[in-house]
């Protein structure tokens, strides 16, 4: 069993969707960092950047945080999602990282300044509005004649989807990107997916382009 803390944001729904890919069993515990329950002593313990999701795996009594360490031990455990060895498991590496250095932080900051702090600093906004941008071209061209970023459905997939999903706050226009609309639309079926994105509460529809 599997306890996971977490709240209805990308980096939540990841290891959400993930759990639900996997078929493993887990117990969610809903962190509302709009109130600051990351901060709470508790929560600290096993997450001390005070940031979700966190998990604590009770067969093996492993707590982790950061969502890049928890898909790869989570993909370890099951066996799935993830190739276990050579240039394959390199691969949805690469991609894993990337969405770890590149669309977390940049569209995160596009959330920031784009979403919820209009016209308070235009050169950010620019900067990461085209940043975020840019890593949409990135992904789109990655897609181009391959049906995933990294050989089969991966955990690659699953870091960069839930990003992608809040492409309306980002302002972006998907269909600019048809190589990453049709691959956010084909996992946007999953019942996996489905599940796990309305994961610590019901939070809508997954948005469509
Ligand atoms: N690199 C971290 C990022 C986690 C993260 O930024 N989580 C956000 C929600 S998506 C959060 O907890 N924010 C709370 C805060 O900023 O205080 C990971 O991949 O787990």
């Amino acid at each position: 069993m599997i306890d996971l803390y977490t709240w209805t944001t990308p980096n939540g729904r990841k290891v959400s969707i993930a759990l639900e890919e996997f078929g493993l069993p887990y117990t969610a515990h809903a962190i509302d960092i709009s109130k600051g329950e990351q901060f709470a002593p508790d929560f600290l313990k096993i997450a001390p950047n005070n940031r979700i999701p966190a998990i604590v795996d009770r067969d093996t009594n492993i707590a982790l945080m950061e969502t890049g360490a928890i898909l790869i031990y989570l993909a370890d455990k099951t066996g799935k999602l993830m190739p276990k060895e050579g240039e394959p498991r390199y691969r949805v590496l690469e991609w894993l990282m990337w969405q770890m250095g590149g669309p977390g932080p940049m569209l995160g900051q596009v959330h920031h300044f784009v979403k919820y702090n209009p016209g308070k600093a235009p050169y950010a906004e620019e900067r990461y509005l085209k940043e975020g941008n840019r890593l949409y071209k990135v992904l789109d061209t990655r897609l181009e004649g391959r049906e995933f970023v990294a050989g089969d459905y991966s955990i690659a997939d699953i870091a960069i989807w839930p990003w992608i999903a809040r492409f309306e706050w980002q302002t972006i226009d998907m269909k600019q990107y048809p190589n990453v609309k049709r691959w956010y639309e084909t996992i946007a079926k999953r019942p996996a997916v489905q599940k796990g994105y309305q994961v610590p509460k019901d939070a809508g529809p997954i948005p469509m382009p």
